[in-house]
């Protein structure tokens, strides 16, 4: 048997998914972790360090880094990228000035070797209080964010509220079948 399927096996045995979620301050990154774990939202505060919480889904654990996304953070940023294997990018959807800041952070951390192949998430959060058109905002991310061009990660984008928990599993459903795909395919 050959090192990558060892590998493999393993990682499919230990069912551990390590999940980074970044992106700018206030897009609403904690509350969407809390909000999985159905934990109280109302009382939350910036993450001026970063937070670990473990979700248990369809049998894997989830090992969810939540760091901090102001910009005298993100220097921090580029110490909890070892061993990611999905990367959450969560956008507020109610602050689209800062979509070129999205863009600039994104693409620099996108580089870095160490987020090579990961699975990538988009989430446009706070869609509760969107009052546009989805499919456009969707096409405008893309855009944005130049999605198109990447070609080391499978992504997926979805609009999402963690106030009303809209498409929190979906993006959990996305994450699992992307893992086991990976890791099936020997
Ligand atoms: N309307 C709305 N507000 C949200 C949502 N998610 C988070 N927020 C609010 O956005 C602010 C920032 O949330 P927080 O989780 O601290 O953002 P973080 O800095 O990315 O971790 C808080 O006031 C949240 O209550 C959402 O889905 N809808
Ligand atoms: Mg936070």
């Amino acid at each position: 048997m050959g090192l990558l399927s060892i590998i493999r096996k393993q990682k499919l045995k230990e069912k551990e998914v390590r999940v980074l979620m970044l992106g700018l301050d206030n897009s609403g990154k904690t509350t969407i972790v809390k909000s999985l774990l159905h934990k109280d939202i109302k009382e939350i505060s910036p993450t001026m360090g970063f937070n670990i919480d473990t979700i248990s889904y369809k049998g894997f654990n989830m090992n969810i880094w939540d760091i901090g996304g102001q910009s005298s953070l993100r220097t921090f940023w580029f110490n909890y990228f070892e061993k990611t294997d999905f990367l959450v990018w969560v956008i507020d959807s109610s602050s689209l000035q800062r979509l070129s800041e999205n863009f600039k952070e994104f693409d620099k951390v996108l580089k870095e070797d160490r987020l090579a192949g990961c699975g990538l998430l988009i989430l446009i959060n706070k869609i509760d209080v969107y009052q546009g058109d989805t499919e456009k905002l969707k096409e405008a991310v893309i855009n944005t964010l130049q999605l198109q061009k990447l070609e080391n990660h499978c992504w997926n984008l979805l609009c999402c509220s963690a106030y009303s928990g809209k498409n929190l599993t979906k993006g959990m459903d996305w994450i699992v079948d992307e893992y086991e795909r990976k890791y099936y395919i020997i």
